[in-house]
Order: C-alpha cells, then structure tokens, then sequence
C-alpha cells in the first residue's frame, strides 16, 4: 500500500492544475454599478489569475452584475459561489459585494438583470487573455 500512497502523493505535487488557488495573491479589481452604467469597460484580466472582483453600486437603486458566461467559465471560490445565482450577483443600493474568481480566457459580457437599466447603458465588456 506505501509505495501506492507515495506515487499519488508525486503526481499530486507535480500537477499545479490541483493546487488549490492562492486567492490572497488575488488582485483587486473596482467595478462600479450607477443608474445607469457599469465601469470601467471593457475590463481586461488575465486568465488563470486570481482576481477579487468587487461590485460597489453607489447608486439608490438595485442593480445586479449579470455575467453567466464569465461566472460560468471561471472558478469562483466556494464560499462566494451562492452569491452568484443564475449567472448574477444582486447589489443592493449602496452596497458592495465581492466575488473571487480565477477567470478563464475568453469574451464575455456583463449586464444590468434589469432589462430597462439594460436599455439605459447597463452593460459592459469583459476580456480575457
Ligand atoms: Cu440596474
């Protein structure tokens, strides 16, 4: 059985895929949620970094940051992932919410849930490379 344990053990070490993400290198990103804008756009970051995105909406109304393809590519940490419901995160006026993820290459887009913030500008482009 040893030597079975100590071969596992080698293949665990040498596949950094496994490891476990180090989100306290995580790099902090602002994202801000306005009636009716979501900035900066696009938002550029590099794939396989870990990234704390933080949504502050300063506005007095309810916005949400609508990412399902973002969210949905990447691997967010566990204990944010019941924040993210249907590809989207609620922000509450005033509030500021926090999301680490290691994002995963592609294109994506980022919106408002609401179709008529939608409408007003609420959407935003993200890129990673
Ligand atoms: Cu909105």
């Amino acid at each position: 059985m040893r030597p079975l344990f100590l071969f596992a053990g080698l293949i665990l070490a040498a596949s950094p895929a496994l490891a476990a993400p180090d989100w306290r290198q995580a790099r902090e990103y602002d994202v801000l949620l306005s009636s009716f804008d979501i900035q900066p756009t696009p938002m550029t970051f590099k794939a396989g970094e870990p990234l704390r995105l933080r949504l502050i909406n300063n506005s007095t109304e309810a916005h949400s940051f609508s990412a399902g393809g973002f969210f949905g590519a990447g691997e967010i940490r566990t204990r944010e992932r019941a924040i993210v419901k249907g590809g989207a995160v609620q922000v509450g006026p005033g509030e500021t919410r926090e999301i680490l993820i290691v994002p995963a290459a592609g294109r994506y887009s980022a919106r408002c849930g609401n179709l008529f913030h939608r409408i007003m500008g609420m959407s935003a482009r993200i890129v990673v490379e």
